[in-house]
C-alpha cells in the first residue's frame, strides 16, 4: 500500500528543519572563523537551532463523546501497530485530555498522568508540566503491544467519590445535573475521571519528528478545563472537529462548536477542519454506490450548513473501516473509507502552513544577522578597495603630499572619536527608554497587577465578579501595550537619529535600525478577550454560577496572559539588544579602516617598495573578502530557500544534527 502522505510530508518537513539547523550551525562556525562570533549573536543562533529542534506541530481532536476521535487518531497515525492502540469504545471512553508526543529529552516511552485532585491547586497544567514529580508515570514497553495497550487504558480510568468531593473539584453541579437528568434526589456518590491530563511519550516516527496529537474527552471537558480552550486549542496548528454520520449534528455538537471551537481559530478559522465520521453506517448493500454517494454528499452539505463552514472543509470518513483496511492492507476498503482524502488535506495544508511560520521565524532571527554581517563585509571591502585606489594614485606622490595625507587621516580619526563620544551619550538615552519598555513588560509587574486583580475578586468568584475583574485586567493589558508601543516608537526615532548622524558624512548606507511592533501581542490579547467573553456568557457558566469553574478559568487566563507578556518581553529585549548592532559593527570597521590607512601611509613614507608590498596585501585582502561574501551568500541562500525547492541530499533526520 502507498505510504501515508502525511508521513511523507512530515519527514520532508523534518529534513527541511535539519537543513536549516545545519546552515545555521555552519554560519556559527564561519562567524567564529572570522572572529565575528560575538556572545550575544552566538546565543541567538544557538537558540534558533534549539527552537528548530523542539519545534512541534499539534493537531487537536475535539468532539462530543463517542464520535470517534480516538478511533480516528488510531487510524491516521497508529495503524502500523496493527491494532487499536488507544482505547476507543462505545459510550464515554477517553476521560482526560491526552497528548501524544515524543519526549526527546528523556528519550523514553511512558505515560504520565496528572491526578484529578490537582484541579484544586492554583497552578495551570502548563506549570505542572514543568514538574514531573507531580505526575504518576508508568513506563511503556513498546515491544509488548498488549501490555502497552493495557497500560494506556489509564486514560479511561474513573473513580467513584462522594458528591461533595466532586463538587469541590468542580466536576459536579446540582443545577447542571438537574438540567440534564431531571429533578430528584442528588446522588451520594459521583463518578469522576481519575486523571486530569495524560502525556504519552511514544517513539513513533511522526511523534519523533515533532508531531503532537491531542485527544480530548467529549462531554463538557472543554468547559471543565478552560486551559484547553484558552491555550491548547488556539496553539494547535489544526483542530479537527469530529461529528458522526449516525447521529448527525446534535444540539450538544452545535453547542460545543459555537461555544468553544469556532472562535478559537480567529476570524479566518485557519486550520479548522470537520470530519463527518462513521459514514459506513450509511453504506447500504441494497442501494447502488451512486445512491450511497449521494446520501453522503447531502449529509456533508447539511453538516457544513449547520456549522457555517464551506462544504470542502467537511470530510466524510469512516475511521473504523479505515483502521481495519490499513491493518488488513485492503486497498479497496481504504479507498471507500475516504480517510486518505482527509490525510492529504492535513498534509497539504497544515504542514506547509506550519513550515511557513517556522521559516519566517528563522529568517527573522538568522536573516537579520546575515544582513548585518554582510553589511560590514561590504563596507570592509569598500574600505580596502578605496585604500588600494589611493595607493595606486600615490605611486608618484612626493613627500609633501604624503605629509598632507597623514594630516588629513589624523583629522578624520579625531572627528571619528568625537562622533564616538556623541554615540556613547545617545546610547545612554536609549538605555533609559529601553528600561521603561522592559519594566512595562516585566513579569514582576505583571504578577503584581494580576495579584491586585485577584485580591479584588477574592470572595466573589461569580460571573458578575469575573466581569468586573476581566474589565480591569484587559484595560490594564491594553494600557501596557500602549505604553510599550509609544516607547518603542520613540526609541526607534532616537535610534534613527543616531544612525543618521553617522550617515551624514560617511559611506555608511543600507542598514537601518529595525522597528518593534506590539501588534501581534495586542491581537493575542484581543483574541483572549473574546475567548473570555465567550466563556463568561456561555450557558454552562451563566447557568451554574460555579465559583470553581470561574476560579479555574481565571487562573488559566492569567497563565496564558503571562505567557503572551513573556513572549513580548523576550522579543523587545532582543530588539533592544539588536537595534544598535549594525552601527556598532560599522563603527568598529570604520575605526579599523582608519588605523589601517595610517599604517599604509607610514609604510609608503618609509619606501616605495613598501607601497608595492601594501598594494599586494590589499589585493589579497580584497580577494579574501569577496570569497567570504560568496560563502555568506551561499548560506543565506540556503536559509531563504523557498519551501518545496530545497534539495536535501543528506536525508538525515533533525535528531541527528549534532
Ligand atoms: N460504525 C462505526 N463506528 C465507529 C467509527 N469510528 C468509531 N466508531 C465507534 O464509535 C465508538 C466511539 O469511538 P471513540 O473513538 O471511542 O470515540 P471518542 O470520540 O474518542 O469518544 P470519547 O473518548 O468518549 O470522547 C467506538 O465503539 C468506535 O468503535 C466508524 O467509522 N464507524
Ligand atoms: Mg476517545
Amino acid at each position: 500500500m502507498e505510504e501515508n502522505r502525511f508521513k511523507q510530508q512530515m519527514r520532508a518537513f523534518d529534513h527541511w528543519k535539519a537543513d536549516i539547523a545545519r546552515t545555521i550551525q555552519q554560519f556559527m562556525h564561519w562567524l567564529d572563523s572570522q572572529q565575528l562570533g560575538e556572545a550575544e549573536i552566538s546565543l541567538r543562533l544557538y537558540e534558533a537551532v534549539e527552537t528548530l529542534r523542539s519545534d512541534r506541530l499539534t493537531i487537536a481532536f475535539v468532539a462530543e463523546f463517542s464520535r470517534g476521535k480516538t478511533e480516528l487518531i488510531n487510524a491516521i497515525f497508529f495503524s502500523d501497530y496493527k491494532r487499536r492502540l488507544l482505547p476507543s469504545d462505545a459510550g464515554r471512553t477517553t476521560m482526560c485530555p491526552t497528548e501524544l508526543f515524543y519526549d526527546t529529552v528523556e528519550d523514553e516511552a511512558y505515560i504520565r498522568l496528572l491526578p484529578i485532585e490537582t484541579r484544586l491547586e492554583e497552578l495551570s497544567i502548563a506549570d505542572l508540566k514543568k514538574d514531573p514529580s507531580r505526575w504518576t508515570t508508568f513506563p511503556l514497553d513498546i515491544n509488548a503491544p498488549d501490555r502497552m495497550a493495557e497500560t494506556l487504558q489509564q486514560v479511561i480510568k474513573v473513580k467513584e467519590v462522594p458528591r461533595q468531593d466532586a463538587e469541590r473539584l468542580g466536576l459536579y453541579s446540582a443545577e447542571l445535573s438537574a438540567s440534564m437528568n431531571g429533578q430528584g434526589e442528588p446522588p451520594a456518590t459521583v463518578e469522576i475521571p481519575q486523571w486530569r491530563h495524560a502525556l504519552i511519550s511514544f517513539p513513533h516516527p511522526l511523534l519523533q519528528q515533532g508531531l503532537v496529537v491531542l485527544d480530548t474527552p467529549g462531554l463538557n471537558a472543554l468547559g471543565n478545563e478552560p486551559e484547553l480552550t484558552l491555550s491548547m486549542l488556539p496553539n494547535a496548528q489544526a483542530v479537527l472537529f469530529v461529528l458522526a454520520a449516525d447521529t448527525g449534528v446534535t444540539r450538544s455538537d452545535l453547542d460545543m462548536w459555537q461555544n468553544h471551537i469556532r472562535g478559537c481559530r480567529g476570524e479566518a478559522r485557519a486550520g479548522l477542519v470537520a470530519a463527518l465520521n462513521k459514514i459506513d453506517t450509511l453504506w447500504d448493500d441494497i442501494k447502488n454506490p451512486a445512491e450511497v454517494e449521494a446520501t453522503i454528499e447531502s449529509q456533508r452539505r447539511e453538516t457544513a450548513r449547520s456549522l457555517g463552514i464551506e462544504a470542502d472543509k467537511v470530510f466524510p470518513v469512516t475511521a473504523q473501516k479505515a483502521l481495519l483496511a490499513k491493518i488488513r492492507q485492503d486497498g479497496d476498503l481504504l479507498r471507500r473509507s475516504r480517510l486518505l482524502i482527509l490525510e492529504s488535506y492535513l498534509s497539504d495544508n497544515i504542514i506547509p502552513a506550519k513550515q511557513a511560520i517556522v521559516r519566517d521565524n528563522m529568517i527573522g532571527i538568522a536573516g537579520s544577522i546575515f544582513d548585518g554581517v554582510r553589511q560590514s563585509f561590504l563596507s570592509r571591502l569598500k574600505g580596502v578597495q578605496s585604500q588600494a585606489d589611493e595607493l595606486r594614485g600615490m605611486k608618484d606622490t612626493n613627500a609633501e603630499v604624503l605629509q598632507h595625507m597623514v594630516k588629513k587621516t589624523r583629522e578624520r580619526q579625531a572627528a571619528f572619536n568625537k562622533k564616538m563620544e556623541h554615540f556613547q551619550s545617545s546610547r545612554r538615552v536609549l538605555a533609559q527608554q529601553a528600561k521603561i519598555i522592559m519594566d512595562a513588560l516585566s513579569l514582576v509587574t505583571f504578577d503584581r497587577m494580576m495579584g491586585d486583580v485577584r485580591k479584588d475578586m477574592e470572595g466573589s468568584w461569580s460571573t458578575a465578579g469575573l466581569k468586573k475583574s476581566m474589565q480591569t485586567f484587559f484595560d490594564n493589558m491594553r494600557d501596557t501595550m500602549q505604553i510599550v508601543s509609544r516607547q518603542a516608537d520613540q526609541t526607534y526615532a532616537v535610534a534613527q537619529t543616531i544612525y543618521n548622524k553617522f550617515y551624514e558624512d560617511s559611506n555608511f548606507n543600507g542598514t537601518k535600525p529595525k522597528m518593534f511592533s506590539v501588534k501581534k501581542y495586542s491581537e493575542d490579547f484581543e483574541k483572549l478577550y473574546w475567548e473570555a467573553e465567550k466563556f463568561r456568557n456561555s450557558p454552562v457558566t451563566t447557568m451554574t454560577e460555579q465559583s470553581f469553574v470561574v476560579k479555574k478559568f481565571f487562573i488559566s487566563l492569567g497563565s496564558h496572559a503571562r505567557y503572551i507578556v513573556s513572549q513580548a518581553h523576550q522579543e523587545a529585549d532582543n530588539w533592544l539588544k539588536d537595534i544598535m548592532h549594525p552601527l556598532v559593527r560599522y563603527i568598529n570597521e570604520g575605526k579599523l579602516q582608519l588605523e589601517q590607512q595610517m599604517e599604509t601611509l607610514n609604510k609608503v613614507n618609509e619606501s616605495k617598495e613598501g607601497l608595492q608590498e601594501k598594494l599586494k596585501e590589499l589585493e589579497a585582502q580584497t580577494a579574501d573578502i569577496e570569497a567570504q561574501l560568496a560563502t555568506l551568500d551561499e548560506m543565506d541562500h540556503a536559509l531563504r530557500m523557498p519551501i518545496g525547492e530545497e534539495v536535501s541530499q543528506r536525508q538525515e533526520p533533525l535528531s541527528s544534527v549534532a
